[in-house]
């Protein structure tokens, strides 16, 4: 028999509001404005908006807020495609899903996408305070992205989850590095699961949350379909001392393209994200692209997730 899920109803909520920035709130002319890193940063939300340029190419924005839903939008870009090597070959086609994590040492690591036609690649940037941003590395082979660090240090290594491509497939990889740089040990931790709404290939979407279960990880899911891709959020818990186990994930997307706006845009049937806000009462604010075109937020209980892990 069918596993019934036991959340028949959503348990997250679409802002009545959204989408909340759209291309008309980027004071310079772009495309679209998409997939943003968010985190709390000073008592302000701020999100590292991905703007696609008129020419097509990717860069990030910083977007600032009281409020969460209210969001003024900086006049320049804050890291562009790289004029300087060794990163500039590899960010020709632009720099896309900003990951923010706050790590224990008070810096923040943000894990992008540097894209070329040599495939996409995982680089990393760090800032103390979203002025300066300074480039750490590409840190990955060509074929690699959807990077998302973990706040700590686990048995003395840094930790991430990314997605390889392995032969036409995607799924959820860990690696470890001891300095950020080199990265290994990888494992595949959780695969794309055929007959389900994640079939086709799945990728870290926030970076973990802790909670006293497990590391809470919500991702992506692609399944494809006669009329293109669709692509959903979930979520899954892991082991918090050792995060490559894999202790429970949703059988029913926490997400689905349903409005106008996540139908309709650049790529139709696509909520995608790349950041969440957990606040001091446990619900979550979820940052997400719709349709490749506008930036929207759904909010949730944290502990619903988790317990509907288990
Ligand atoms: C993925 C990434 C995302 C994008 C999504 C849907 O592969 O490129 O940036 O939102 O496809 O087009």
């Amino acid at each position: 028999m069918p596993h019934i899920h036991k959340y028949p109803k959503d348990i997250v909520k679409r802002y009545g509001k959204n989408p909340i920035i759209t291309r008309d709130d980027i004071p310079f002319p772009c495309n679209t404005v998409f997939n943003a890193g968010a985190i709390k940063y000073q008592n302000q939300y701020l999100l590292l908006l991905r703007v696609e340029t008129l020419e097509g190419w990717s860069c990030l924005v910083l977007a600032r807020s009281k409020d969460g839903y209210n969001f003024e939008v900086e006049k320049e870009p804050v890291i562009k495609p790289a004029q300087k090597e060794p990163f500039a070959t590899y960010e020709k086609r632009g720099v896309e899903d900003p990951r923010i994590t706050l790590f224990e040492d008070g810096r923040y690591y943000i894990f992008y996408t540097a894209y070329s036609k040599y495939a996409p690649r995982i680089a990393l940037v760090e800032t103390t305070d979203f002025k300066s941003f300074r480039r750490i590395g590409l840190v990955s082979e060509p074929g690699n992205k959807d990077a998302v660090l973990f706040p700590r240090k686990i048995n003395n290594l840094f930790v991430r989850f990314d997605r390889p491509s392995t032969g036409g497939a995607g799924d959820m990889w860990i690696s470890y590095s001891p300095d950020l740089i080199y990265w290994g040990k990888s494992k595949v931790v959780m695969e794309a699961r055929p007959g389900f709404w994640d079939s086709d290939k799945i990728g870290a979407g926030a970076p973990p949350v802790e909670t006293n279960d497990g590391w809470l990880e919500i991702y992506h899911g692609v399944k494809g379909t006669g009329g293109g891709k669709i692509y959903r959020l979930g979520y899954a818990l892991f082991d918090l001392k050792d995060p490559s186990k894999l202790i429970g994930r949703s059988q029913i997307p926490l997400i689905s393209p349903r409005e106008m706006y996540e139908r309709t845009g650049d790529v139709p049937n696509v909520i995608f994200t790349c950041g969440a806000v957990v606040e001091a009462g446990g619900e979550i604010k979820i940052y997400y692209g719709a349709a490749d075109t506008c930036i929207c937020v759904a909010t949730c209980k944290l502990q619903d997730l988790v317990e509907s892990c288990h």
